[in-house]
C-alpha cells in the first residue's frame, strides 16, 4: 500500500519517460478481417482503454498525445475492423490517445472534411492534443512502424501504399486516407473545407491548402506506409459531387474564408463509448 497508518502520504514517484522507439513494436502485421469481433469482445481483449476510447501507457509516461478522429456513418462492420486493430496498434506504440468518432446525424448528403473540422475542434476542447490524426474508417495499418505521431513542422500523410492501390502513392498531391496535424499546422491552413457534399475532391483541395498555407506534406517510408482497405461500394448519400472541380478550382480564393473560421455545426450527443467516443453532429445540409 503507498499509505500506511497514520505517517505522511508517500509520494508518487514519477513516471520514467518511455522508450523511443517503443520496445513493444513488431513491425509488419497481417490485417485478415474473417470475422470482425463484437465491440464487446474487442473491449475484453483492451482492458487498459477507459471509457470514450482512451488509453496511457501504464507504465512510462508518453511523449505523444494523439486524438484519431473518424468521419462517420453507417459503417458498423468496418468500424468494429478498424476499433479492433487500432486499439492493440496504438498500445504497441505507447501514445497516449483518444478515438473519436464523428458521425454525421440525418439522412444529408454526407460531408467527410466538415466532419473533420468538428472533429478536431471537439477533440481539442478535451485535451491539449500534440497530434491530431484524421482516418477513414476503413484503412487499416499493416506495419505499426508507421507512428501515430506527427511531425514538428508539416502535416503528414500516412496511408501511402495501399492495396487497393497496388501499394503504391496514386498520384503525387494525394492526401486521402490517414493524414495527421499538430493543431498549430491545422490553425494555420484554416483547418479543411466545409463545402464539399458528397464524395471527392476534399482531400486535394486540403493538400492544396497545405501547399497555400506555406507548408508541404511529408510521409512514411513506402515500406512502412502500408494499408488495407476494406472493400466497399459507394455509400448511399455520399454519391459524387459534381461540383467537386469547380471547387479545386477556387481552392486558393477561398482556403483563407471557409475552413475551421466559417465553421458551424450542432453537437447533438457526446456519449464515451467503452472503445470510443462517439459525437453526433448535426453540420445541416448541402445548400
Ligand atoms: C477516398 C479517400 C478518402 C476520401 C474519399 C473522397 C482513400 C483511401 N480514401 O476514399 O479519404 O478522400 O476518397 O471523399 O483514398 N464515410 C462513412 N459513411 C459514409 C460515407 C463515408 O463513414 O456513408 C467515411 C468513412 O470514414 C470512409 C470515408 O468517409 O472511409 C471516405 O469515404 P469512402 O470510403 O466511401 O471513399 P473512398 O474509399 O473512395
Ligand atoms: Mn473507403
Amino acid at each position: 500500500p503507498r499509505n500506511s497508518g497514520t505517517g505522511p502520504p508517500a509520494t508518487v514517484p514519477p513516471l520514467r519517460d518511455c522508450q523511443i522507439p517503443s520496445p513493444l513494436l513488431v513491425g509488419p502485421v497481417s490485417v485478415h478481417l474473417a470475422a470482425p469481433l463484437s465491440l464487446d469482445e474487442i473491449r475484453q481483449r483492451n482492458p487498459l482503454v477507459l471509457p470514450g476510447g482512451r488509453y496511457r501507457p501504464p507504465d512510462c509516461e508518453s511523449r505523444h498525445h494523439t486524438a484519431i478522429v473518424v468521419p462517420y456513418r453507417n459503417r458498423l462492420t468496418h468500424l468494429r475492423a478498424l476499433l479492433y486493430h487500432l486499439h492493440p496498434f496504438l498500445q504497441r506504440q505507447q501514445i497516449h490517445y483518444s478515438i473519436y468518432i464523428v458521425q454525421q446525424w440525418g439522412n444529408g448528403t454526407f460531408n467527410r472534411a466538415k466532419l473533420l473540422n468538428v472533429g478536431v475542434r471537439e477533440a481539442l476542447r478535451d485535451e491539449d492534443w500534440s497530434c491530431i490524426f484524421l482516418h477513414d474508417v476503413d484503412l487499416l495499418p499493416e506495419n505499426d512502424h508507421n507512428t501515430y505521431t506527427c511531425h514538428k513542422q508539416f502535416p503528414t500523410h500516412l496511408s501511402v501504399a495501399m492495396d487497393k492501390f497496388r501499394y503504391r502513392l496514386p498520384y503525387s498531391q494525394y492526401f486521402g486516407g490517414v493524414s495527421a496535424l499538430t493543431p498549430d499546422q491545422y490553425m494555420k491552413m484554416n483547418g479543411f473545407p466545409n463545402q464539399y457534399w458528397g464524395w471527392g475532391g476534399e482531400d486535394d483541395d486540403i493538400a492544396a491548402r497545405v501547399r497555400l498555407s506555406g507548408m508541404k506534406i511529408v510521409r512514411p517510408p513506402v515500406a512502412i506506409g502500408h494499408y488495407k482497405m476494406i472493400k466497399h461500394k459507394g455509400d448511399r448519400g455520399n454519391e459524387q459531387n459534381p461540383r467537386r472541380f469547380d471547387l479545386l478550382k477556387r481552392t486558393r480564393l477561398n482556403w483563407r474564408s471557409d475552413g475551421l473560421n466559417s465553421l458551424t455545426y450542432e453537437l447533438l450527443s457526446k456519449e464515451l463509448e467503452p472503445l470510443y467516443t462517439n459525437l453526433t453532429v448535426n453540420i445541416g445540409e448541402d445548400p
